[in-house]
């Protein structure tokens, strides 16, 4: 079947430019597409249209066409960062920014239920997809539930650790999702433009018994990561 001249030229762009792109790369220009292909830039410009629509693409004004890169949905059902790459078929890998110990203070001792002294210990680490930053994430565990755990691996799954070394078997989390943006110093580490939109997910895991295992604070790249959940009607 006979197609119109800019939907060949959208696939000719996808295929070459978009497809098995990371985010945030730029197409060329317009009129470069144009020469590229053979067409007028109005050919090129109704292609472009097309593939934003359908989110394969990003316009900035004044700055160009930028690929989105794959998505990651992040469901409600429970599952760790490791779990939710390798369900994309990517592959996870962490860079460990700092391990320490400290005490819980507020806002970690109310999730914790420990006292402001307590001793946790904090991780922070960025998350990586295919060698691409997707999240920073900052997990405060109780230190006394993790004894020498700065002397581990800590650029594997966190939950397999928990669970293989300690015994500790995360069954429920509390999340809380908020919008915000990447401040400048998370801007690099993300590979993001600072101030670009970020999701924030603020989870307290617990055990079977109710225990709260982990406090952990995760900014995802807005780009790169929803929501999805299902809703019933009982
Ligand atoms: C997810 C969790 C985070 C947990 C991590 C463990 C959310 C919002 N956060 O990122 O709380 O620490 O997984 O992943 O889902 P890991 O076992 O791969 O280290």
């Amino acid at each position: 079947m006979p197609r119109h001249k800019h939907e060949l030229i959208r696939e000719r762009v996808r295929k070459t430019y978009v497809d098995d792109q990371p985010g945030g790369v730029a197409l060329p220009t317009e009129r470069a597409l144009a020469e590229e292909f053979g067409v007028n830039r109005a050919t090129v410009r109704h292609a472009l249209s097309s593939l934003e629509a359908d989110g394969l693409v990003y316009r900035v004004q004044g700055a160009g066409t930028f690929t989105v890169g794959q998505t990651i949905a992040k469901s409600l059902k429970l599952t760790s960062f490791t779990e939710d790459i390798r369900s994309r078929g990517m592959v996870p890998s962490t860079k460990l920014l700092s391990a320490r110990e400290r005490p819980a203070g507020d806002a970690i001792g109310r999730a914790l239920h420990v006292s402001t002294a307590e001793p946790v210990v904090q991780l922070t680490r960025v998350r990586l997809a295919n060698a691409e930053p997707m999240c920073i994430e900052v997990v405060s565990l109780r230190a006394a539930d993790v004894p020498d755990i700065l002397a581990e691996d800590l650029e594997g799954s966190l939950y397999d650790l928990l669970e293989g070394r300690y015994g500790l078997m995360v069954a429920r989390a509390e999340q809380v999702v908020t919008s915000t943006v990447v401040e400048p110093e998370q801007a690099e580490m993300l590979g993001v433009p600072a101030l670009a939109p970020a999701l924030q997910i603020r989870r307290t895991s617990v055990d079977a018994r109710s225990r709260p295992l982990e406090y952990a604070v995760s900014l995802y790249r807005a780009d790169r990561y929803e929501i999805r959940f299902t809703v019933r009607r009982d």
